[in-house]
């Protein structure tokens, strides 16, 4: 079949959301306009649950990151009692900004401006020169809520949150529990900005049939994401027989460890949208590196084999997480404007891996560095293509239906919060 899908003639968005084709990449002003993108950030970003940090980079009561989202900053912090609290990073006096800093360690959040003083439970504690009549306890910093799904911290800005986070998180917790990863040690953080709009990060990541230009990767990963035994080309039939080969073992380890065998995949069918797929990998099948072997000789949590594949997480809309044996590596997706976007990758260790003498940062990262710069550059190309007045959306093919699920998830949130 083919399709003459024609430049829309103007911005309305309402248009723009109905007329969607199913099955085909968006239409340019999606990537484009600095009108979507202001929608994305209050249809998308401020209505849904966000990954925003792994727990382990806060460790201690008084740690915070904080985080960019659109025009919001929010604030999240340990609190004495080491609970995770998060806040507007605004001050309740006249508005300045508290915290400048991605991350640091405060014993209370003290404005620059008339140093009004917070605990770290949000509490104003002192401001000068009031009068008696003047009420601290009105005063608080105003909480964004903030929930963590075994040591992955997630955001809400909405009053209202989707209300089946809850039984996603329990849904998800059985299967990172057994990696310890509240108890985890950021080994390395890098952040990318790429040359892309936010759903070209995100597309990108939904799909292995770009996977040839990712060497480093596919060295243990299986490039077989979304092909059945039909359709697996001919380039990638030993890979095929491999993988059920290592299938096999995988699930031998799961049953001794009591691990779940099932996945799950809810990509666009629920507000907190989520896909969870435990994989084997090639080769040693251990972990991301030169023919799958182990990048860290701590095992994480409670682990107690090293070949045991790699349990994906993929959640709608920011963020992918992948759990090794050894490590785990953590994927944040923000918006900074219509054709930027950054992409935060965190490496987490068992906390007392040591560096230097159970892993190195740089074989630790290698597989993950190489391929998010790869993928930087074919996000940066789709930009441009996207921006040319020569772009129409173009056919998923059978193995894109993870992009497919994404889309139909972000225009059908858009479209529900069009007709609020
Ligand atoms: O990170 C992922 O989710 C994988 C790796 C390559 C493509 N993508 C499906
Ligand atoms: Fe913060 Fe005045 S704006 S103390």
């Amino acid at each position: 079949m083919t399709m003459q899908l024609e430049r829309p003639t103007g911005h309305d968005l309402v248009d723009l959301v109905e007329r969607r084709v199913p099955g085909y990449s968006l239409e340019a002003p999606f990537y484009t306009s600095q009108e979507v993108f202001d929608l994305d950030v209050s249809a998308i970003f401020a209505r849904h649950w966000l990954f925003a940090a792994a727990e382990a980079e806060l460790p201690e009561p008084g740690d915070f990151v904080t985080v960019a989202v659109g025009s919001y900053s929010v604030i999240i912090v340990r609190d004495d009692d080491e609970e995770l609290r998060a806040f507007h990073n605004v001050c309740r006096h006249r508005g300045s900004r508290l915290l400048d800093e991605p991350r640091g360690s405060v014993g209370n959040l003290v404005c620059p401006y008339h140093h009004w003083t917070y605990g770290v439970d949000g509490r104003l504690m002192h401001a000068d020169n009031q009068p008696a009549s003047f009420d601290r306890s009105c005063f608080s910093l105003r909480p964004v809520q903030v929930r963590s799904i075994g040591g992955l911290v997630f955001l809400c800005l909405a009053d209202d949150p989707p209300a089946d986070f809850d039984e996603v998180a329990a849904r998800i917790e059985p299967f990172l529990a057994p990696y310890g990863l509240r108890q985890a040690k950021v080994a390395h953080q890098s952040d990318i900005v790429e040359t892309g709009n936010w759903k070209l990060v995100m597309e990108n990541n939904r799909e292995c049939y770009h996977c040839d230009g990712h060497p480093e990767l596919v060295s243990a990963y299986f490039p077989l994401f979304g092909y059945t035994a039909e359709d697996v080309p001919p380039r990638l039939r030993p890979a095929y027989q491999r993988y059920h080969q290592a299938s096999a073992a995988l699930r031998s380890a799961c049953v001794r460890q009591g691990f779940p065998l099932e996945g799950a995949r809810e990509l666009d069918t629920r507000a907190t949208g989520f896909q969870l797929s435990h994989a084997p990998l090639d080769g040693a099948g251990k972990s991301f590196n030169t023919n799958g072997e182990s990048v860290c000789s701590r095992l994480m949590g409670s682990m107690t084999t090293d070949r045991f594949g790699d349990l994906s997480l993929h959640m709608q809309p920011n963020s992918w997480f992948h759990m090794l044996a050894d490590h785990a590596v953590v994927f944040s997706v923000l918006p900074l404007a219509p054709d930027r976007t950054l992409l935060r990758t965190t490496w987490l260790v068992h906390p007392d891996a040591v560096e230097g003498l159970d892993y190195d940062v740089a074989t630790l990262t290698r597989v993950w560095q190489a391929t998010n710069q790869q993928d930087g550059t074919l996000v940066a190309r789709t930009q441009k293509g996207v921006e040319d007045p020569g772009y129409r959306p173009g056919p998923y093919s059978t193995v894109e239906g993870d992009v497919d699920a994404f889309v139909t998830w972000y225009v059908s949130r858009l479209a529900a919060h069009l007709s609020r």
